[in-house]
């Protein structure tokens, strides 16, 4: 994208799952933080020296009971599984999700810039599988962006070929160690994972809006992360 049509909207997203790419995932959980430029380019410390949250900020997060069993890891580090979402009576993926998704980012002033961690390889190609499955889509000039290789590619502008990164860890939490010196909470839940990602955002904002300006993809040269098969309407089976 080019500078002009600026991003004004930035969504940090996260999403729990019942694996990894190989198992042909399903969501589980989806959390979004939408948030305004204006409160990216002004961060506010307080008076320990502390970054904050910004204070304006939209919120959404919602679990759903896939139609296919969690990989043990996956239901190991979520806390997630088909019995709990069981319990709690929530449905799967479905047109209620798409609505509420839509509505919710219909709200934010666009152009919208979805933001996640990996998400090119995995939280943007399963969003996209999953509205596929149901033929939707999301609103059009979105556009997308991965701090994942954001940061590395900024890294390694910086060090100019001169020190070496080797062995330094780009993985969310291990970043956030980095900036802030702390662990982050609640790793592998939705929104703990967007609270995280804002955070890690934050302390590198100058720079990660500058490389969104040129480096933001359009959402729809996102490829699907696997072809979905029909919603059955009972049983968990793989779907792919
Ligand atoms: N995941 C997995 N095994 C891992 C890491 C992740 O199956 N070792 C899957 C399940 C998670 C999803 O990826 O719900 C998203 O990962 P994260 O919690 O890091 O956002
Ligand atoms: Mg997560």
């Amino acid at each position: 994208m080019s500078e002009s049509q600026k991003c004004e909207t930035f969504v940090f997203l996260d999403l729990e799952a019942t694996g990894l790419p190989d198992a042909y995932p399903q969501i589980a959980e989806i959390s979004l933080f939408a948030i305004h430029r204006v409160s990216l380019e002004h961060p506010v410390w307080d008076e320990s020296g502390d970054l904050l949250l910004p204070r304006v900020l939209d919120k959404l997060t919602l679990c759903m009971n896939p139609e296919q069993p969690f990989t043990p890891k996956a239901a190991k580090i979520t806390g997630l599984n088909n019995q709990n979402l069981t319990d709690n009576q929530k449905p799967c993926f479905d047109g209620t999700v798409v609505k509420i998704l839509r509505e919710f980012l219909s709200r934010q002033v666009s152009p919208i810039c979805l933001v996640a961690h990996n998400g090119f390889a995995y939280d943007f190609p399963l969003l996209r599988t999953e509205l596929q499955r149901l033929g939707a889509n999301l609103l059009e000039d979105t556009y997308c962006l991965d701090t994942l290789p954001a940061l590395k590619g900024l890294d390694k502008a910086h060090d100019h070929g001169t020190r070496s990164r080797r062995g330094k860890s780009y993985r969310l939490g291990n970043l956030y160690r980095q900036y802030f010196g702390d662990d982050p909470k609640a790793a592998h839940s939705a929104e703990g994972d967007v609270y995280t990602l804002v955070m890690v955002f934050l302390h590198r904002a100058p720079e990660l809006l500058q490389w969104a300006g040129t480096k933001a993809r359009s959402w729809d040269e996102i490829e699907p992360m696997y072809s979905p098969g029909p919603r059955r309407s009972s049983g968990r089976s793989r779907n792919a």
